[in-house]
């Protein structure tokens, strides 16, 4: 094993009065929450270009971190290095899953021939690097926005040859992603929306991404993907519009394409914001039509307009999106940490503080998700506020069995209806933070 972080120790749970900055203070991997192991429940992963790539460098400045693993960046020793590097810091943290872009793992040639080779050489070294342990691939994905040539989209591009490059792109990250033992494959659409409807013919531009879809589809089936397809929704950056504005704006394009059997949501916290939801809106969306799949956990700065990528802190948003994981039965996917350090914070000592805040925001997040669900007022008032349904007349609303002539003449008899109940958002909102801070 590589000796990057040698300096740092093997993270281990010690608990909530443990001042140790190299410990967790909540994640107990072993501990049993509502029948499941707390490990179960949040399927950490690293995402590779943010924890292995990311420098801290930004529109205004160069890199502040060294993430060149003691090799020359742009070459295979250095795509080699980072694997050693990754494994070390995954192992030390208990962390068991990663994603990547294809061109996170490799550095992109100009021929996609050697791209692919590349990438054939390096799943080859990851597989050797990870064999006896317990780490595997969660998703993979195809980088289809860094390169100019994806300039007017990739699934929605104007250029025939392009699409053919997007295609090649999608095939191999798949392979790969089988060969790794990934358990899903992301597509996020980086470029495919638009700037100006001036120059753009958006009933095309969507046909040829719902085709894609399909193809990648029918090719995943071939090789024996079983896992789920995701879409991660993001409403604008890089495109000023983005078509996966959002999970409800996704979930209609998957069924309007037939593509909703092999598609998930794979819901993003900073997307949502952007989107001017909250987290657990796009996760109870998601849910309620059965397509939470997967989790890239990380935070936005509500006084920032843009994908800042923090590393979750907000116990508050951390509950109740493990609120909706819970109430959905889990991930099929991952809690993905689509994070990266603030540039100043620019060691490897902060790339841990940074794991270890985010574990622990998750692990506190489902400890008192459970407690909510285990408590029952939020979800005992909700079932009282809409107990009219319960009526015999409810029922049969609920069922699709009234008429509107029936319902005016119940109103006309009526005369008058009754307030409905309070909502009582001031109590329930009392209510959660009895949850949270009653120790
Ligand atoms: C961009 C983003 C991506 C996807 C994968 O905002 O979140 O990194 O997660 O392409
Ligand atoms: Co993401």
């Amino acid at each position: 094993m590589s000796n990057f972080f040698d300096n740092i120790p093997e993270i281990k749970f010690e608990g909530k009065d443990s001042k140790n900055p190299f410990a967790f203070k909540y994640y107990d991997p072993k501990r049993v929450i509502m029948g499941k192991t707390m490990e179960e429940h949040l399927p950490f992963a690293m995402a590779w270009w943010h924890n292995l790539g990311a420098n801290g460098v930004d529109m205004f400045g160069r890199g502040t971190a060294d993430k060149s693993f003691g090799q020359t960046e742009g070459t295979m020793e250095h795509a080699k290095a980072k694997v050693d590097a990754g494994i070390e810091f995954m192992k030390k943290l208990g962390i068991k899953y990663y994603c990547w872009h294809d061109v996170d793992l490799v550095p992109e040639a100009d021929d996609i021939n050697e791209t692919n080779r590349r990438l054939d050489e390096i799943s080859d070294y990851i597989l050797e690097k990870t064999k006896g342990t317990d780490i595997k691939c969660l998703w993979g994905t195809a980088n289809m926005f860094g390169n100019p040539r994806f300039m007017n989209g990739a699934g929605s591009t104007n250029s025939v040859d392009v699409y053919c490059f997007a295609a090649a792109q999608v095939k191999k990250a798949l392979d790969i992603t089988v060969k790794l033992g990934g358990r899903g494959y992301v597509f996020w659409g980086g470029r495919e929306g638009y700037e100006t409807l001036l120059n753009t013919d958006v009933k095309l531009e969507q046909e040829n991404i719902a085709n894609l879809m399909k193809m990648a589809v029918k090719y995943g089936r071939s090789i024996g993907f079983t896992g789920d397809f995701y879409i991660e929704p993001k409403p604008k950056e890089p495109m000023k519009h983005q078509y996966d504005f959002d999970a409800a704006t996704a979930i209609g394009f998957l069924r309007q394409y037939g593509l909703d059997k092999d598609f998930k949501m794979n819901i993003e916290a900073n997307h949502a914001t952007l989107a001017q939801h909250t987290f657990q809106h796009e996760l109870c969306i998601s849910r309620i039509n059965g397509m939470l799949g997967s989790v890239d956990a990380n935070q936005g700065d509500p006084l920032l307009g843009w994908d800042t990528d923090e590393f979750p802190c907000n116990v508050y948003d951390s509950t109740m999106a493990m609120y909706e994981i819970l109430k959905a039965g889990g991930l099929t996917g991952g809690l993905n940490f689509d994070s990266k350090n603030r540039r100043p914070s620019n060691t490897y000592e902060d790339m841990f503080h940074a794991f270890i805040l985010g574990m622990d925001t998750f692990a506190l997040g489902l400890i008192k998700a459970a407690e909510l669900i285990e408590d029952g007022r939020i979800d005992n008032f909700i079932k009282e506020k809409y107990s009219s349904y319960e009526t015999e007349l409810g029922q049969k609303i609920r069922k699709g069995e009234t008429t509107l002539e029936e319902l005016s003449n119940k109103a006309l008899e009526l005369k008058k209806p009754e307030n409905p109940i309070s909502g009582r958002q001031e109590y329930l909102e009392g209510v959660i933070n009895n949850v949270l801070f009653r120790g």
